[in-house]
């Protein structure tokens, strides 16, 4: 069975979680606090020299970091990547950009405000408003006349960019004037087998109550 090395609070490890569940992969799921500096320890150092999670252990000893590669990988030759080159090509554009041009803004003002480094972070996050808003634009510009990024249909584009722009007002960021981002939230939340980023929280959760 696959091994997914993640953090539930995490986007990243978030987009694998949902890609997963979505293609029916059974996982077993090993939680590392990143709070605790428990992927920067030399054991996980030696499965992800970059010292971060995801992880995906795909069989006994091949692990797989980069959630953008992870989902890649996971969707290779199913309804979650074009065969056509170009739009393949297309999905990928849309990888990259989120790596690029989004998580580095949402994302990471989501982590400060949520981890209690506001005050600490408070310029940088004011920094990373014009970016991450740049970024919001780009997306709804796009999902104006598009119901999803790539073909009109779901694919691993719209997972990636869901998993930080539906919990963007966490970051910091309101979606309030991007009614076509909102439309979009909609949709990828209705997709079949969808799970929502704290639905493994809660699983947890409910197990610890009843240990
Ligand atoms: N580009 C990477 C980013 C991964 C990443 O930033 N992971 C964070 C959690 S979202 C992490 O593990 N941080 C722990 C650390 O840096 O020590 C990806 O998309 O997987």
């Amino acid at each position: 069975m696959m091994r997914l090395y993640d953090y539930y609070d995490s986007g990243n490890g978030y987009k694998v979680r949902l890609l997963l569940t979505q293609l029916g992969i059974p996982f077993e799921h090993l939680e590392k606090d990143i709070l605790k500096g428990e992927t920067r320890s030399p054991d996980f150092l030696t499965i992800n020299p970059n010292g971060r999670i995801p992880v995906l252990e795909v069989e006994p000893g091949l692990y797989l970091s980069e959630s953008n590669a992870i989902l890649i990988y996971l969707s290779e030759g199913t309804e979650f990547l074009p065969e056509d080159k170009f739009d393949r090509a297309r999905v990928f554009e849309w990888l990259f950009f989120e790596q690029y041009s989004h998580e580095p803004f949402i994302a990471t003002s989501r982590f400060w405000l949520r981890h209690g480094f506001a005050k600490q972070k408070q310029q940088a996050l004011q920094e990373k408003q014009a970016p991450g808003y740049a970024a919001l634009e780009v997306l709804e510009k796009r999902l104006k006349d598009h119901p999803f990024l790539v073909n009109d249909r779901y694919t691993i584009a719209d997972i990636a960019l869901y998993a930080y722009t539906h919990v963007a007002p966490q970051g910091g960021f309101s979606l309030k004037k991007f009614p076509a981002i909102l439309s979009w939230c909609d949709r990828v939340s209705n997709q079949p087998n969808h799970i929502t980023i704290e639905t493994a929280m809660i699983e947890t959760a409910t197990i610890e109550i009843a240990l």
